[in-house]
């Protein structure tokens, strides 16, 4: 007998829980990926602009921070947006981008390639919430994880993630979405076009495409709200009627109203963000923000 892939077995265990859970790291096929990037230019969606807004105003001192000349890693790299702000300023001595997507990796190497055609790019498709070996070099690293992704990380897993990169680089920066007006994230993950919803329920097309599932799309609803107490936005599925739905030969049965979680974002303070890193032993040494003071880009040193 082969082994269940590991998609099919997450996603059965997700779905066998009290309260049914699925890994956000499997929004991102290549559907996934493409509406990622229509979120990203959302007017709604404020994380990407304001990143790319401070990298540019701080570009100077992120690139005193980093140093010229080392490799840089980036995780959750996607289209590889921020980093080319990056790559200018720090001409690394090679780009190794990190991503589950094999699509969006694809697609942001041969893009990088066509702009940067002297840059070596050594692109790695993996899954960051393991132990990922990167390709072995003598020369100096700096690990750059924008984009708050980090966010989408339990903070346990967060810790898993800064232990795991601080055996590969004395330097991290990583871009962190700050805690602000609950009504200015609810906007942010319920945009008016509706894209966000359509990136929340690709992942049950995604399980109807590749598991061979009947999940009746018109039968679920996006449903996203700030959980102030646990300081993240939250996004579910909700059934809307009581149905059952099969997976391979697994059958889920749904109440009216019981949602799938999908994903957290968590949201951090400065203060709250630098206890996290503290704890996988980074002392947060730069924070850089835009300014309206939404976002923050954190450099941290290896203790
Ligand atoms: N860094 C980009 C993209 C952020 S979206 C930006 O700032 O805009 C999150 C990215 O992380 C996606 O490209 C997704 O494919 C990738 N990703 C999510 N979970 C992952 C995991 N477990 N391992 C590797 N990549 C992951
Ligand atoms: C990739 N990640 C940081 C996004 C976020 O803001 O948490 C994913 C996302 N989910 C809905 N909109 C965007």
């Amino acid at each position: 007998m082969g082994s269940v892939p590991v998609f099919l077995s997450d996603v059965i265990a997700g779905l066998s829980l009290p309260q049914k859970t699925l890994p956000p790291k499997y929004f991102y096929d290549a559907a996934g990926s493409r509406l990622f990037e229509r979120i990203c230019r959302l007017p709604e969606y404020y994380l990407t602009r304001a990143e790319l807004a401070l990298t540019r105003r701080h570009i100077g001192a992120i690139a005193r921070f980093a140093g010229k000349g080392a490799e840089l890693v980036e995780y959750g790299s996607g289209e590889s947006l921020k980093t080319r702000l990056l790559i200018r300023a720090l001409r690394p001595a090679a780009y190794l981008p990190v991503d589950i997507s094999a699509a969006a990796l694809r697609a942001a190497t041969l893009r990088l390639a066509r702009e940067f055609p002297k840059l070596r790019i050594v692109p790695v498709h993996g899954d960051f919430s393991r132990p990922i070996d990167l390709p072995s070099s003598k020369r100096k690293r700096i690990v750059y994880f924008p984009g708050s992704t980090i966010g989408n990380l339990m903070p346990d897993e967060a810790h898993a993630f800064l232990s795991m990169t601080r055996g590969q680089a004395l330097r991290m920066l990583v871009g962190v979405d700050l805690k602000k007006d609950a009504n200015v994230l609810h906007a942010a993950f319920n945009d008016s076009r509706r894209v966000t919803a359509a990136f929340n329920l690709n992942l049950l097309a995604r399980i109807n495409r590749e598991l061979g599932a009947d999940f009746d799309l018109k039968r679920f609803a996006h449903y996203a709200f700030y959980n102030a107490a646990l300081g993240r936005i939250e996004m579910h599925l909700v059934s809307l009627a009581r149905q059952s739905v099969r997976i391979a030969q697994h059958r889920f049965a749904f109440d009216a109203g019981e949602s799938i979680h999908t994903e957290n974002s968590y949201k951090y303070s400065v203060d709250g963000f630098r206890a996290l890193a503290a704890q996988a032993g980074f002392a947060a040494k730069k924070v850089w923000m835009d300014r309206k003071g939404l976002f923050a880009l954190h450099g941290l040193t290896a203790n």
